[in-house]
C-alpha cells in the first residue's frame, strides 16, 4: 500500500478515468487494481464485498470504501490538499453552483444520455436494442449541451469561475464519449475538450486507464473531426 492509503479499482472506461485523472491532478500516489468491466472481475466475491453494485471505479482510502465516480472525485478534492488553480468550494453558494454542474452532468448527460447509448446500442446483445431510446439519448445530449454551451459568450476556461474543478473532469469525460459517437457538439465544447485533454494529468491518467490509446505512439487524438464535417454523419 502507498503512503496515501489509496487504491483505485478499475480501468478502461470514462468513469474509471475520472478517478485516475483526479488523483493525477492532485499528484497523489495510489495502488491500481486494473480490473475491467464485464470481464468477470467485477463479480468475484472479493470485489462484490467492496461494491455489491459490481461497478467500477471503486476507491479505497484506508478502511473507507467509496463507489460512484462523482462521489470519488469529490471526496478526493475535499480529503486532500488541492493543487494551485484547482477549485474546491468553501461556502454554500459556490458549493451549490458546483453541485448544480455536477448533478446536471451526471444525470442529464452521463446517465440519461451516455449510459442509455452504451447499454442499448454498444451492448445491445446484453441489454436489448432500443434504437428509438438511443436516438433520443443522442438528441438529448446535443440539445442540452447546445442550450447550455451556446457558441456566443462562452469564453470561460473552466466551468467554475475560480478554476478547474471536479465538474470539468465529469464533463470532459462525457464529451469524449459523445465525440466517439459522432454527437453534434458546440464548438466551445470541442475546443474545451482539446484543452482539457492536453493537461499533463489527463495524459498521465490515460496511460493508466487506457494504455492502448496513450502509449508512445500517441494514438489518442484529442481532436476528432468536428461533428459538422461531411464525413461525420450524426447517427
Ligand atoms: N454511476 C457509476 C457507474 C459505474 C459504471 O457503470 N461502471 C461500469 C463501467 S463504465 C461497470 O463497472 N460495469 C460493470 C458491470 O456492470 O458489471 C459511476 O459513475 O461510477
Amino acid at each position: 500500500m502507498t503512503e496515501t492509503g489509496l487504491t483505485v479499482w478499475g480501468i478502461g472506461t470514462p468513469r474509471t478515468l475520472r478517478a485516475h485523472w483526479m488523483l493525477a491532478e492532485f499528484g497523489l500516489t495510489y495502488d491500481c487494481r486494473p480490473i475491467t468491466s464485464r470481464s468477470g472481475e467485477t463479480t468475484t466475491p472479493a470485489f462484490l464485498a467492496l461494491n455489491p453494485k459490481h461497478k467500477i471505479p471503486v476507491l479505497q482510502h484506508g478502511d473507507r470504501v467509496l463507489t460512484e465516480s462523482a462521489a470519488i472525485t469529490t471526496y478526493i478534492s475535499e480529503a486532500f490538499d488541492a493543487p494551485a488553480g484547482f477549485f474546491v468550494p468553501t461556502n454554500a453558494k459556490s458549493r451549490a453552483t458546483l453541485n448544480e454542474w455536477c448533478f446536471f452532468i451526471m444525470t442529464e448527460l452521463d446517465a440519461l444520455s451516455m449510459y442509455v447509448i452504451r447499454k442499448h446500442q454498444d451492448l445491445h446483445e446484453i441489454y436489448g436494442a432500443a434504437p428509438a431510446a438511443v436516438e433520443a439519448a443522442k438528441d438529448n445530449f446535443a440539445e442540452l449541451t447546445g442550450a447550455v454551451f451556446d457558441s456566443s459568450g462562452n469564453d470561460r476556461e473552466f466551468l467554475m469561475p475560480d478554476g478547474m474543478s471536479v465538474a470539468d473532469i465529469l464533463l470532459t469525460t462525457c464529451i469524449q464519449s459523445a465525440q466517439r459517437r459522432q454527437i453534434s457538439l458546440p464548438d466551445y465544447l470541442i475546443d474545451y475538450n482539446d484543452r482539457m485533454s492536453q493537461r499533463p494529468a489527463f495524459r498521465q491518467a490515460l496511460t493508466i486507464n487506457n494504455p492502448e490509446r496513450a502509449g508512445p505512439d500517441q494514438k489518442f487524438s484529442p481532436r476528432p473531426p468536428r461533428a459538422s464535417s461531411p464525413n461525420n454523419d450524426r447517427r
